[in-house]
């Protein structure tokens, strides 16, 4: 209370100007994200803004109105550099007013009908007139849905748009938009690139570090409301009481920003905390440890999202080790979490060593039969494609094929196959790619994004996560294009209608330029780099050509590894005939997952898009391609053009200096030249190594790679981070 009095007092004290010599805006580092409010440089941009922002109301009386108060405190005056008089429950006209739906405002204004449409989390900011004139409504049916409104009209002032007659309505398509970080207890990052784990286990409770604060409030304003804490391949520390007291620190930060937390559970914990002989899901006692466990973490934290888990994967302990189903274990769990609303994610990345079916076929094997046996309490998380975060994968079989059960998008946001953190790669299209793809299962119009949304089928349960890109880096995420990654994710995740260009226009303008030309410079970098990266790594639908473990640079020999489809050699089958993976019914049989008329689209080489072709056949080096190019030069033409367009990025982005503060310019060039290498270190070495199987001369004008195949391959990267 004593808090939410010195705010109150604080915030009516009007906030004195902000003087400012030059529009140029000091050096950023990064650290603030998409979140910099420096001062608008159009100054009749900032006059108009101005004069209907000189004072703004928040009525309510929560943590998440404070903050949303001192969001509109630290972004008005900045953006602006006017005054601003921010109040809380004060009855003032005030230019700009935020307050919870109630009958006084519907009637005043008339927004019966936009209200109905808000849910918990949407909101409506509308412009309103009443007798003293016109002024700014944020209005939401929860403190959370203010936040999110008053994020959202923070910016529009940050990317300029007119705030004259607004009637802005939104709410979330995805039910829950979260994080998962694939952290361990020590602060390592599984497939992080960016420092280590930014939570200090082991200074937390106790220490709580500014950036947790930050973390929430990024997250916030982009609409992500949960977030995994830890590693799928999951400790079982986690879950006693030390552990738990620490994540409950991160959730008491997290909650006024609307942000749950989830944990990653190893499924035998019964047996490694909790001093069980089994783990068996059908076991009374386990039942009952599950339900105590439950019960202990919501003592501490009420409003704890659940469980996000991995079993049978990779060698992770799961319900297949007593032969019980996936249901069986994801049920037991569920029934644990149901009694305090706790939700059960469990994760369709399955594949045994054991079986030897191969590797893509197997999450569907597992899971199609299951449909309809799960609680409702369960969400069943699916990796985008049918392997693993390739630069490019068709979409995964299980889209579509299980009508019964809420199925969650699961993205890859960190780049473990897509350069770390020093490639520029922006992965919004190859998101929009996913989820705009239409399964085709009910006819025309069953995109990937209506079973996430659960609209296809009716869910009430639905999920979108992002394998988090985030650490200890000043910048965040290592690379500070690999930031927009973060953004797109959530926005996404609020609207899979938005398009990754706008979104893109959104991000460039609040992070590095609001100058038109260098926008669209940006925005032209941004939309092709992850082609690029699909050109020069893994053309035409080959796929999984990384080297061993760490997944760092070219491996297209790899051949040794005790699994075969752990082998780049198993994905690519080069040979003297040809290449690529027959999946079709006469090798492999993935097609026979997909739904018609996919099934006889991927398996005619002439239908499947070319885009994909390696990856459903395995095709002769003389195959005749859609541009009167054979096979060989076509594949060989993709890995230098992939190569050659890092080199213009590079360019390009030298170009736009005087637009971009020192730190954010200099860093990005420091990463496009490491990229600009890397991306011909990947051309050379795998021409040269399909060149010992096609035995064929490169299309001509091209220059030969300055290195020897012997030369790439004896490369080796032992401390490569991220390692799993
Ligand atoms: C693979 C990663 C591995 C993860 C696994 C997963 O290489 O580190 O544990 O995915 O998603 O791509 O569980």
């Amino acid at each position: 209370m004593k808090l939410v009095f010195v705010m109150t007092l604080l915030l009516t004290i009007f906030i004195s100007p902000i003087t400012y010599s030059k529009t140029s805006v000091a050096d950023e580092d990064g650290y603030r994200l998409w979140l910099k409010y420096d001062l608008i440089s159009n100054k009749q941009q900032r006059e108009s803004y101005s004069s209907s922002l000189a004072n703004a109301n928040i009525n309510g009386h929560s943590d998440t109105i404070n903050i949303i108060a001192q969001e509109l405190e630290q972004a008005i005056p900045s953006l602006l550099g006017s005054k601003v008089s921010v109040t809380l429950n004060k009855s003032v006209q005030s230019d700009l007013l935020i307050e919870k739906t109630n009958k006084r405002l519907v009637s005043q204004y008339q927004i019966k009908s936009q209200i109905e449409q808000l849910g918990e989390e949407g909101f409506l900011i509308k412009t309103v007139k009443d007798k003293k004139g016109k002024r700014t409504l944020i209005s939401a049916n929860s403190d959370i849905g203010l936040l999110y409104g008053t994020y959202r009209f923070i910016q529009l002032l940050q990317t300029g748009q007119s705030i004259n007659a607004l009637n802005i309505i939104e709410q979330p398509k995805t039910q829950i938009r979260m994080l998962n970080h694939w952290d361990d207890l020590d602060r390592h990052t599984e497939r992080g690139y960016a420092g280590e784990s930014i939570w200090d286990w082991h200074k937390l409770p106790e220490i709580q570090s500014q950036r947790y604060t930050d973390y929430a409030r990024a997250n916030a304003s982009i609409g992500i409301n949960g977030t995994a804490l830890n590693n799928v391949n999951a400790n079982s520390l986690i879950l006693t009481p030390a552990w738990i007291k620490k994540v409950k620190a991160l959730a008491d930060i997290f909650r006024p920003y609307g942000i749950k937390v989830y944990l990653s559970v190893k499924f035998s914990s019964p047996q490694q905390i909790g001093g069980l002989n089994t783990s068996d899901p059908l076991n009374n006692n386990v039942q009952k440890w599950w339900q105590n466990k439950a019960k202990e973490i919501y003592n501490v934290i009420p409003d704890f999202g659940g469980f996000l888990v991995k079993a049978n994967s990779e060698g992770q302990p799961g319900p297949g080790d007593y032969d019980r189903t996936h249901a069986e274990g994801a049920n037991m769990l569920a029934k644990a979490l149901s009694p305090f609303g706790g939700n059960v994610i469990w994760r369709a990345f399955v594949y045994s060593h054991e079986d030897k079916t191969e590797r893509s076929l197997q999450a569907y094997k597992e899971f199609v039969p299951l449909d309809g046996q799960f609680a409702e309490n369960i969400s069943i998380q699916v990796k985008n494609g049918p392997i693993d975060f390739q630069p490019r994968e068709p979409f995964s079989p299980l889209f579509g094929a299980m009508p019964k059960t809420p199925l969650a998008m699961e993205f890859q946001i960190t780049q473990e196959y897509l350069g770390f953190s020093t490639h520029l790669a922006y992965l919004a299209p190859l998101y929009e790619e996913v989820l705009d793809t239409d399964t085709l299962v009910k006819g025309q119009g069953s995109t990937v994004a209506k079973v996430i949304d659960g609209t296809l089928d009716n869910k009430a349960l639905t999920v979108m996560a992002g394998v988090a890109n985030i650490g200890t880096d000043r910048n965040w995420t290592g690379h500070i294009f690999a930031q927009s990654n973060w953004y797109a994710f959530g926005r996404l995740a609020w609207d899979h209608q938005l398009s990754s260009s706008d979104i893109a226009n959104e991000w460039i303008k609040m992070t590095l330029t609001k100058e038109q030309k260098a926008v669209e410079v940006i925005n032209k970098l941004m939309m092709g780099s992850r082609e690029h990266i699909v050109n020069y790594m893994t053309p035409l639908g080959l796929h999984h050509l990384m080297a061993t473990g760490h997944h760092y640079g070219p491996g297209p020999w790899v051949d040794d590894l005790s699994r075969a489809d752990w082998n780049p050699v198993y994905y690519h089958r080069a040979d003297e005939k040809g290449i690529g993976l027959d999946r079709t019914i006469t090798g492999e049989n993935g097609v026979a997952q997909y739904a018609k008329p996919w099934k006889e689209i991927f398996s005619d080489p002439s239908q499947t898009p070319e885009n994909l072709l390696l990856w459903f056949h395995h095709l002769p080096w003389d195959y005749q391609m859609a541009s009167g190019e054979i096979l060989w030069d076509e594949l060989v033409n993709h890995y230098y053009d992939g190569a050659a367009a890092v080199v213009e990025m590079d360019k390009q982005w030298k170009l736009l200096e005087e637009h971009i503060t020192p730190s954010q310019f200099n860093q990005v060039s420091m990463a496009l030249s490491v990229q600009v290498k890397e991306a011909k270190w990947w051309r050379d070495a795998c021409v040269l190594y399909f060149q010992t199987f096609a035995k064929r001369p490169l299309p001509k004008g091209l220059s030969k790679p300055q290195k020897t195949l012997e030369h790439y391959r004896s490369l080796s990267f032992p401390n490569a981070p991220g390692q799993g």
